[in-house]
Formats: C-alpha cells, sequence, structure tokens
C-alpha cells in the first residue's frame, strides 16, 4: 500500500480584500478549509506584510506558510488546494496579478516532480519567461521559493531544516543566501 502522509509545504498569500475581507482575515479563514479537505494542518507560520513582487504591480501582499499531512499524493494536495482557492474566490486573470487567495505547493518532502531535467527547466527560466509562462503539471519543489524572501521567511518558521532535494541547502541555508534587504522587507504582522 501506498504510504502518504509525508509533509507537505505551502506558501499562502493573499494581496486583496474579497468580500470585506482584509487579506489576513482571509488567510486565517482559509486554514479552517484546510481541514475540510482532509489536509491535516502540521505547523502554521506567522503572517508576513510584504512588498507586492514586482514591485509595484500591486498592493502589498500578506504571506505565510504551513506544513501538511494528507493521505493522498502531491497532485492531489494541489487540486484540493485549488478548489479551497476557488471558495475564496480567487480568479485567475492575469499572471502574478492580484489575487484574493494564492495557494502554491512549495514541496512534498524530498520528491522532484515531474523529473529533474523538467525542474531545472522552470527553475532556470529567465525572469521575462517566467511572467509569461505558466506549468500545466506540477513541479516540485516550487521552481522559485529558493529566490523569494516572501516564501523562505515564512517557511523558516515552520521548517527550517527541510532540505532542497535538489540544491541541497535547508531552508535555513537558502535564507542566509537572500539578499539582507528583501529579508529586511518582510514584516510579522
Ligand atoms: N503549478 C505547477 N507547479 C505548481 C506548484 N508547485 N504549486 C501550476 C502551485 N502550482 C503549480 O499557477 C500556475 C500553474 O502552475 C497552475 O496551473 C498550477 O497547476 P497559479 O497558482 O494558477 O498561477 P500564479 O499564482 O499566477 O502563478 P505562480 O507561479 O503560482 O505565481 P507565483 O510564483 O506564486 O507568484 N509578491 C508577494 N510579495 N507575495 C506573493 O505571494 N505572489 C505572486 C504570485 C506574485 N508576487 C507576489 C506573490
Ligand atoms: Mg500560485
Amino acid at each position: 500500500m501506498t504510504e502518504y502522509r509525508s509533509n507537505f509545504l505551502v506558501a499562502l498569500g493573499s494581496n486583496l480584500e474579497n468580500g470585506g475581507i482584509s487579506p489576513l482575515g482571509t488567510l486565517q479563514d482559509c486554514l479552517q478549509a484546510f481541514s475540510t479537505e482532509g489536509l491535516r494542518l502540521v505547523a502554521v507560520s506567522r503572517f508576513f506584510s510584504t512588498p507586492c513582487f514586482p514591485a509595484g504591480a500591486g498592493p502589498d501582499y500578506v504571506n505565510g506558510a504551513v506544513a501538511i499531512e494528507a493521505d493522498c499524493d502531491a497532485s492531489e494536495v494541489l487540486t484540493r488546494l485549488h478548489r479551497i482557492e476557488s471558495r475564496f474566490r480567487r480568479t485567475r486573470t492575469e499572471r502574478w496579478g492580484m489575487r484574493t487567495l494564492d495557494l502554491d505547493l512549495l514541496a512534498a518532502a524530498d520528491q522532484v516532480m515531474p523529473d529533474l531535467a523538467e525542474f531545472r527547466r522552470w527553475q532556470s527560466l529567465a525572469p521575462e519567461a517566467q511572467r509569461s509562462a505558466a506549468p500545466d503539471r506540477l513541479i516540485l519543489p516550487h521552481p522559485r521559493l529558493q529566490d523569494r524572501a516572501f516564501v523562505l521567511v515564512p517557511l523558516a518558521d515552520i521548517a527550517r531544516h527541510w532540505m532542497h532535494p535538489v540544491l541541497r541547502q535547508s531552508v535555513a541555508q537558502l535564507l542566509a543566501e537572500c539578499p539582507a534587504a528583501d529579508v529586511a522587507e518582510v514584516k510579522p504582522l
């Protein structure tokens, strides 16, 4: 029998009000939805205010991260995360656009998906191509996690010692390599 249950790491983001509920309120509320979807919360980070990336593209975000356990595989976890997003009325209009709720699957233990070559292709995509190209299948670990203070700072709250299976660095090490100015802009709420 397949044993799933491994820890999944998920990034949470919001920079748009949803029917009068603030981005912070949305992130707090969506935590209830995880258990409804059979995703058991193991750890929850603090929430942080972070400047929008790319700069000037919209209001500041609230970001956080959670660790979950689930009795299903990574693709099914992403399907459930998408269901939670739609429950919070996330609409995908513009890539990297504003959103009421963005849930990205950062990692499933030490899995590399779909394979090392495809992971490396997405990881090394030029910034301009990143803006216009979206993968049509699950890429793990999330190919941008190592580049983003707004992901790494919350992640360090809950999974400092998680080891990136391709880069062979822990979250703490990846964060130490992040520009100090980017890290300083990630402010706990
Ligand atoms: N997909 C493939 N792999 C994954 C994965 N590991 N996790 C697919 C989540 N989705 C994955 O995702 C686009 C496609 O990638 C989907 O079909 C999915 O199946 P999406 O969530 O629909 O689109 P998106 O959110 O616009 O793209 P993406 O790549 O998630 O954008 P990012 O990288 O999350 O950027 N600034 C601050 N301060 N804080 C933020 O949280 N977020 C973004 C969004 C931009 N700027 C930000 C923040
Ligand atoms: Mg996303």
